[in-house]
């Protein structure tokens, strides 16, 4: 039983390269798996489920992902910072499971914890500020309320200054903090964490006081595609021949 875990696509007009990887994996690499665990971020942005309306890529992304499930392969998704509006049309439409964050599930008899990876970064306490007001079910709603124009307006603003900000930050600050992380494992019974956000991509073995721990960390999608088969030694690359 394989089952395939990616995170920080960042899915995009402006990166046909990586929208290119994304149809060659769900075609070549995902149909082969019990099942697809995609842990945030798959978009760029999301601004409400009507995006399916007005962005064809977002619109083949969902048809691609329902080819998949109906292949026979679940599909779950995690929110990420990018895409934590992704309700539940697009769920239908992709023919996928929300799940939260964090989420604990067995696989071959391995526990494992999944989460996007934000949370773990509380060092980084602007943003933790701005993730709680997004995440506040009235401030989506008023925004969700707005015409898609207004919407995709104050997504484009809040990246800039998102950029802006990090670029005074360090990037210790915008890592995930070793003691949430040894909180959050050592509640949990001690599972195998698979998380993304950091875009730091790596297996980390370590230890919460005498136990053996594992922190898997996903790959963004922007230099080079990269999975986790579950159970694995290593990240798994994809790519296009040409150069393509
Ligand atoms: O995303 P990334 O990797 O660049 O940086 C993240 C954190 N930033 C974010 C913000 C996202 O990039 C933007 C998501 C927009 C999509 C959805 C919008 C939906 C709402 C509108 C439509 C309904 O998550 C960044 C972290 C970094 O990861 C590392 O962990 O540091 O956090 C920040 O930079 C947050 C800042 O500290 C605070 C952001 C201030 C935003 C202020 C809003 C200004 C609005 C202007 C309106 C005119
Ligand atoms: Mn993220």
């Amino acid at each position: 039983m394989t089952v395939i875990f990616i995170s920080d696509l960042h899915l995009c007009a402006e990166r046909p390269q990586t929208t290119a990887l994304f149809e060659k994996f769900i075609t070549e690499i995902a149909p082969s798996a019990t099942a697809l665990y995609i842990l945030g971020d798959l978009f760029e942005y999301w601004i409400g489920d009507d995006q399916l309306d007005h962005d064809s890529l977002a619109r083949s992304v969902a048809d691609g992902l329902a080819k998949l499930a109906k292949s026979g392969v679940q599909i779950f998704f995690m929110h990420g910072n990018r895409d934590f509006l992704i309700g539940e049309r697009f769920a239908r439409e992709a023919g996928l499971r929300i799940l939260p964050d964090p989420t604990s599930i067995s696989v071959d008899g391995n526990a494992l914890l999944l989460m996007h990876g934000d949370t773990l970064c509380t060092d980084d306490t602007g943003y933790q500020q701005f993730r709680k007001q997004v995440r506040d079910p009235a401030w989506q709603r008023t925004l969700l309320a707005k015409p898609f124009a207004e919407r995709l307006q104050l997504a484009h603003s809040i990246r800039s200054q998102s950029d802006v900000e990090k670029a005074l930050k360090s990037e210790s600050i915008m890592d995930v903090n070793p003691a949430t992380v040894a909180a959050i494992v050592a509640d949990s019974d001690y599972p195998t964490l698979i998380h993304g956000h950091t875009h730091r991509p790596a297996k980390h073995v370590f230890k919460i006081g005498a136990r053996p721990c594992i922190r898997w960390v996903l790959s963004d999608w922007h230099e080079s595609a990269r999975f986790l088969a579950f159970p694995a030694t290593a990240l798994s690359t994809i790519s296009i021949a040409h150069g393509g």
